[in-house]
C-alpha cells in the first residue's frame, strides 16, 4: 500500500512553487488549482477550500481545466492541474494540442486509483450534507418507488444511486455504470435504441452529466421513445468527497435537457409528486429527462465497495436480452 502524502504538505509545496513562479511580491490569487474531483484527492481539496491564497476552479471535465489551464498560463498567471489518471486519458486530445502542439507547459498532479484489491477498506464516514436545507428527496425512497414500478425496464445505476440499487433491486436487468464517469446517459441510448420493446431507465448523477452534457443532444437527437433519463441531483461530486459540482445547484438541467429537444423535461422534488408521476412517465413517448432533486444518499461506490464486476454485469444483461427474457 503506498503512503499517501499529507495535504498540508501538498498545500505548502503548491504555495512555495507558485511563490517562486511570481518572483515574489503579492498576488491575489497567488496560483490557480483547476481541479475535476478525485477520490483520493479529496482531503487535499478540502484543505484548499478552506485557505484563500489560491484558487481552485472545478472544471466539469478534464478537458476543460486543459483549456482554462492554457488560457490562464499563456495570460501568466501559474496554474496547476489536479485530477485523477482516468481524467488524464480521458483528456488526451486536449493534451496533445495544448501540450504537445502548443508547447503549453502544465503540470499536473495526477491522483492514481488503484486496483480494488490494493485498495484498503475505509471507515464510513458521515457525508457532508450541503443540501440539507433543501428538503430533498431521499435517493433511497426514490429507488423503492422505481423499484415497484420499474416491470422489466433496464436501469442503469451510476454513482451514488449504484449501491442502493443492487440492494434494493437485485436483478440481472439492471446494468451499473462504473469506471467510466459520465457513460450512464450514452449508455442508456444504445440500450433503448437495441431494444425499443422495453423502457430503459437511467439513473444519472449531476456531475456525470455534466461531464458528457453533449449527450443531451445526441439523446434528443436519436429520439429514443422509450428512454427516461433520470438525474438526481445533489449539488455536489458526492462519491469523490461532495465537493460542489461547477454552478452547484443553481445548475438548470431541464432547460438543458428541453434546449437540446427532450419530448419532456421537468424537475421533481416531493417524493409524493414522483410517486404520483411515475407511472405515466414510464408510458410516455420519449426521450424524457426529469431532474430530481435527492439529498446524499445513506452510501457511495467507496463505502459499498462489491457489487457484481461490471465485465459479469455485461455478459448477464448481453445474454438475457439475447434471451429475450
Ligand atoms: C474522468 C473522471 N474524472 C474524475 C473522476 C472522479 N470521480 C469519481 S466519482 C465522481 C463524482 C460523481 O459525481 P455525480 O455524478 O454527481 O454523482 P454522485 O456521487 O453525486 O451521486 C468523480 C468526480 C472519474 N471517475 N472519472
Ligand atoms: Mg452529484
Amino acid at each position: 500500500m503506498p503512503e499517501s502524502i499529507p495535504a498540508s504538505l501538498i498545500i505548502d509545496t503548491l504555495t512555495d512553487v507558485f511563490r517562486e513562479a511570481r518572483g515574489g511580491g503579492r498576488h491575489e490569487p497567488l496560483g490557480w488549482v483547476l481541479s475535476v474531483p478525485d477520490t483520493h484527492q479529496k482531503s487535499v481539496l478540502a484543505s484548499l477550500d478552506k485557505q484563500q491564497a489560491i484558487r481552485v476552479l472545478t472544471c466539469a471535465t478534464e478537458d476543460e481545466a486543459n483549456g482554462v489551464a492554457a488560457g490562464l498560463w499563456i495570460g501568466g498567471e501559474p496554474v496547476v492541474v489536479m485530477i485523477q489518471h482516468a481524467g488524464l486519458y480521458a483528456s488526451v486530445n486536449t493534451l496533445r494540442g495544448i501540450a504537445m502542439d502548443g508547447r503549453v507547459p502544465i503540470f499536473y498532479l495526477i491522483g492514481e486509483v488503484l486496483p480494488a484489491e490494493s485498495r484498503a477498506p475505509r471507515p464510513r464516514r458521515a457525508p457532508r450534507r450541503p443540501g440539507d436545507d433543501l428538503m430533498a428527496m431521499k435517493p433511497e425512497d426514490v429507488l423503492r418507488i422505481i423499484a415497484a414500478e420499474r416491470g422489466d425496464a433496464i436501469c442503469i445505476p451510476t454513482m451514488t444511486t449504484a449501491p442502493a440499487w443492487r440492494t434494493i433491486a437485485p436483478d440481472d436487468l439492471s446494468i451499473t455504470c462504473a469506471g467510466f464517469m459520465g457513460g450512464a446517459s450514452t449508455l442508456g441510448l444504445g440500450l433503448a435504441l437495441s431494444r425499443p420493446e422495453r423502457r430503459v431507465i437511467v439513473f444519472d448523477g449531476d456531475g456525470s452529466l455534466l461531464m458528457q452534457l453533449g449527450s443531451l443532444a445526441t439523446i434528443a437527437g436519436a429520439r429514443p421513445r422509450n428512454l427516461v433519463h433520470l438525474l438526481f441531483k445533489n449539488g455536489v461530486y458526492h462519491t469523490s468527497g461532495a465537493q460542489e459540482i461547477p454552478g452547484g445547484l443553481t445548475v438548470d438541467f431541464v432547460q438543458m435537457a428541453k434546449g437540446a429537444g427532450y419530448r419532456e423535461a421537468y424537475s421533481l422534488k416531493d417524493i409524493g409528486d414522483f410517486r404520483r408521476r411515475l407511472p405515466a412517465m414510464l408510458e410516455a413517448e420519449g426521450p424524457i429527462f426529469a431532474e430530481l432533486i435527492t439529498g446524499l444518499s445513506e452510501q457511495t461506490p467507496m463505502t459499498a465497495r462489491g457489487g457484481t464486476p461490471f465485465p459479469e454485469q455485461v455478459q448477464k444483461l448481453h445474454e438475457r436480452l439475447a434471451a429475450r427474457g
